[in-house]
């Protein structure tokens, strides 16, 4: 069975549980924290980082990998849609929100979670290449009223997993909600996916699970 390695607050892990929980593909969950440290966690994910998946055959590292590699593993379970321009579609916007509107956004993250604060050089940067980048995403991304028109696709587990991230570290660290300010209602959206998915109903209850686990530890330390 295939084995899923990681933490139940990270969005890229929740990306592939997502997949898993919502195409009824059997896994476990393997409890991973980081910082990843040690050489024989590292041998199996390059750069420490999470989700990382054991296959049969292997470890798998890169959710994105881990994605199409269970799409050609799982041909029945449509994990993308059938039409090549439209799945070439449903990748482009995914591409869009993880490499230039996540990610960018992840620069925040230290400070939101109560780390090191962000320097006024890099809020600005932030600040103005994702203003840029988010009337990018906007101009491809739907809410029709999923990400890329009336179909529930993998572009919504993706942004389902991502993009309140994004809302929520530019309101906390920049004082605005960059994504708001754009047009895009990610709470109405975040609220459709959740009443009418099981997976992201499971997600969430595992991620407040966590967090209350993590924050019940931090009170005993
Ligand atoms: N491109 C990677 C990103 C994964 C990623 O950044 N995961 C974060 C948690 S959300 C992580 O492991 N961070 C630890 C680190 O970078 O050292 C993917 O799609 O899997």
């Amino acid at each position: 069975m295939i084995q899923l390695h990681g933490i139940a607050f990270s969005n890229y892990y929740n990306k592939v549980k997502f997949i898993l929980l919502e195409h009824g593909i059997a896994f476990e969950e393997v409890r991973v924290m980081l910082p990843i440290k040690d050489e024989a966690t590292l041998a199996r994910s390059p750069l420490g980082k999470i989700p990382f998946i054991r296959t049969e055959e292997g470890d798998l590292s890169e959710s994105q990998a881990i994605a199409e590699y269970l799409a050609a593993r799982f041909p029945d379970k449509a994990i993308f849609p059938a039409d090549p321009f439209e799945a070439a579609k449903v990748r482009q916007l995914t591409a869009v929100l993880e490499l230039h509107v996540e990610l960018v956004a992840r620069e925040l993250y230290p400070q939101m979670l109560g780390g090191p604060m962000a320097s006024d050089e890099t809020k600005v940067r932030v600040a103005r290449t994702l203003t840029r980048n988010v009337a990018g995403f906007k101009r491809i991304a739907k809410f029709a009223p999923y990400a890329c028109g009336e179909t529930f696709t993998f572009a919504d587990i993706c942004t389902y997993a991502s993009l309140p991230l994004v809302g929520l570290a530019t309101k906390n660290v920049l004082g605005r909600d960059l994504l708001h300010e754009a047009g895009i209602d990610w709470k109405a959206y975040v609220t459709r996916i959740e009443q009418e998915r099981p997976a992201a109903q499971r997600i969430v209850a595992d991620r407040k699970a966590e967090m209350a686990a993590l924050s019940g530890a931090a009170k005993r330390a």
